[in-house]
């Protein structure tokens, strides 16, 4: 495989951002890392993503791909060594299903418990456990998502593994209850102990602190208040 310009534009803090900075190690691609200020956007990150402005964008020789969903698409279809998706059209159509649901209904809902109120909290509570009783079934006779390896799903999961357990910190209540979804749990500690992800993963403290900040700050009506830092 001949050099190849690939840069990734990211933040320590996004999942979005590490999803893909797994797929390029797991598929050992070598690349720049630009390390973007989501308060103070660069004109790098504002050129390659006009419509949505956030990160990850991955630029492949000079051309910039963003939603980390179609990085990580556009990543196996471009090296097609270790292989992230299945090649049978219904598997790769139903992990595509699975993932937009991990986003929409987990994802979102686990991001929103750290700024709503009442009523609203609830719902956001009761949309994390309907999802995570879904995931905990297709584990089922299963080590990984996609079988006996990491695939798709457990990429676009993988932030359970530190972003969850430091929102119910922050949050100051359990949404993940470890005896409740035992496989789920099982399936994270082998997720975190892969050789390819465990050297990329961080303290929880480091993003605990991190969200009272931005908790803190948005509060105070601050600029952080328009973006969407997870
Ligand atoms: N759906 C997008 C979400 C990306 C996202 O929300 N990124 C956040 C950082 S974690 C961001 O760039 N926020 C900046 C903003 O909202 O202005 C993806 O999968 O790539």
């Amino acid at each position: 495989m001949g050099e190849e310009e690939v840069k990734l534009v990211g933040a320590w803090f996004s999942p979005y951002v590490h999803r893909v900075a797994w797929v390029l190690k797991l598929k050992g691609i070598r690349y720049e890392y630009v390390k973007e200020k989501i308060n103070n956007k660069s004109s790098l990150l504002l050129d390659c993503n006009p419509v949505y402005k956030k990160i990850p964008v991955l630029v492949h020789h000079g051309k910039p791909i963003v939603e980390s969903l179609f990085i990580i698409e556009f990543n196996d279809e471009t090296w097609k060594h270790n292989p992230i998706l299945s090649t049978h059209p219904y598997d790769r159509a139903m992990a595509r299903f699975w993932a937009l649901y991990i986003d929409q209904m987990l994802l979102e809902s686990s991001k929103k418990v750290l700024y709503v109120e009442g009523e609203e909290l609830k719902k956001e509570i009761k949309q994390v456990s309907e999802a995570m009783e879904v995931l905990e079934g297709m584990l089922k006779g299963k080590k990984f998502f996609g079988g006996e390896k990491i695939g798709f799903l457990d990429i676009t999961f993988g932030w359970i593994a530190i972003w969850l357990g430091a929102i119910e910190e922050v949050a100051g209540f359990q949404l993940y209850d470890p005896r409740k979804y035992p496989l789920l749990h099982n399936w994270k500690n082998r997720f975190r102990e892969l050789d390819e992800i465990k050297d990329s993963l961080f303290p929880k403290e480091k993003l605990v602190r991190f969200f009272q900040k931005y908790r803190h700050a948005s509060t105070k009506a601050t600029k952080c208040d328009n973006i969407a830092i997870i």
